[in-house]
């Protein structure tokens, strides 16, 4: 009988080798601005020039035709091709922004924002030594609570199933249960002691990753052509509450079975920017596209940024959360790293359109947890009327 106990006779912990206001209304009279491009996802193609020469409209829309005039129907960016693994989510060079590329850097996260509701940041401007010293202590803390995971809750439920299929019943995968070992550290709760380094590197990385979702909030306020600081506002109550800063690190196990589990099963983020820091050998990740699950390609030391329900609410539907999942692997011990910048609960979240013109209501951050801790993998339409309905 194959038991999931398997797990521990698995290779020992496999390969760890491991803008403007830019909304920019356009409006009516920018004329032909160009900016030269140079992101790492088309570095070796044909110069780009940003077609705002048009008529009025997104910055994402500029950039779509962009993309289309310049690049043409055969051009595919080096490394895609290299790896061939169809749609790529876009990667942004951070460190642009200071410079003369400022206007199509801003205007590459509009279109990661609506276009994907996922993005990859290169040169983001935290260092490798400390992403380096991140990797380490989370897979050392691992390693001392590593043996609980065969007594955990997934670990017994795929037993079981696995047990009554060699029973001769068919069986369909678990719904209840995610194939991952998590623990999740915010400012006022108990952490892991060990490693020694762990505590310390750990509120580094922390302080660094929230100053850098701030960074993206006040460029979602720009593209959006919202008064800077806007949507830390809101979910602050206007500077008088904390928001919340929650960091998971979760690891995925190697899965003897991952037709019958999900690493992680599929949702969309509750709150509002979330930053991720994934594993650079293991993927699994993936995020639906246009009816089709794509892969979050592992990057070494990017950070993958999502927005969550909230940001789609203040933008009024125009940065839509994105349905994503993480799927179990035979082979290979997932490490992420995600950190969730979220309102305060007592927040109160609307869109910033007036309104007469709002897809979504007006509600309190904490109502919507409520919702969402019961309802976190299904679809996020019933959780705005159930807190429209409070
Ligand atoms: O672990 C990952 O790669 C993604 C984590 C995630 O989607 C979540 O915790 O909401």
């Amino acid at each position: 009988m194959l038991r999931v106990a398997a797990v521990a006779v698995l290779p020992p912990r496999h390969v760890r080798m491991h803008d403007l206001g830019l909304t920019m209304m356009f409006g009516c009279v920018v004329r032909a601005w160009t900016w030269c491009l140079a992101s790492p996802d088309v570095a070796s193609g044909p110069v780009m020039r940003l077609d705002v020469s048009r008529k009025p409209g997104s910055v994402a829309q500029a950039w779509r035709r962009t993309q289309k005039a310049s690049l043409g129907p055969n051009y595919r960016p080096r490394h895609v091709a290299q790896l061939d693994r169809g749609k790529m989510i876009p990667v942004i060079d951070f460190s642009k922004l200071q410079g003369d590329e400022r206007a199509l850097t801003l205007a590459q996260i509009a279109n990661g924002c609506e276009e994907w509701g996922f993005f990859q940041l290169v040169n983001h401007g935290i260092s490798e030594e400390l992403l380096e010293r991140v990797k380490k202590v989370c897979s050392e803390c691992y390693q001392l609570r590593e043996g609980r995971f065969n007594e955990s809750t997934p670990v017994r439920s795929l037993n079981e199933l696995v047990d009554r299929e060699s029973q001769g019943e068919a069986v369909k995968k678990l719904k209840d249960v995610d194939w991952e070992d998590v623990f999740v550290l915010q400012d006022d709760n108990a952490w892991p002691s060990n490693p020694h380094d762990f505590k310390e590197t750990m509120e580094e990385y922390r302080e660094e990753l929230r100053k850098l979702a701030e960074k993206v909030m006040e460029l979602m306020d720009q593209n959006l052509g919202l008064e800077k600081g806007y949507i830390k506002k809101a979910f602050t109550g206007d500077g008088q509450q904390e928001a919340f800063f929650g960091t998971k690190v979760s690891h995925y196990p190697p899965c003897p079975r991952p037709d019958l589990v999900d690493g992680l099963r599929a949702h969309t983020d509750a709150g509002g920017v979330i930053l991720l820091f994934q594993d650079d050998q293991v993927g699994g990740l993936q995020i639906l596209k246009d009816g089709e699950w794509v892969e979050v390609q592992p990057m070494k030391n990017s950070i993958v940024i999502n927005t969550g329900d909230q940001i789609e609410v203040v933008s009024n539907g125009r940065y839509k959360s994105t349905w994503h999942r993480v799927l179990a692997t035979r082979d290979g011990n997932r490490r992420s790293i995600a950190s969730f910048y979220n309102p305060s609960l007592k927040a109160t979240i609307a869109p910033a359109a007036a309104p007469a013109a709002s897809s979504y209501p007006k509600f309190m951050f904490g109502n919507y947890m409520d919702v969402y801790v019961k309802q976190k993998f299904e679809a996020k339409e019933p959780r705005f009327e159930a807190v429209a309905a409070m």
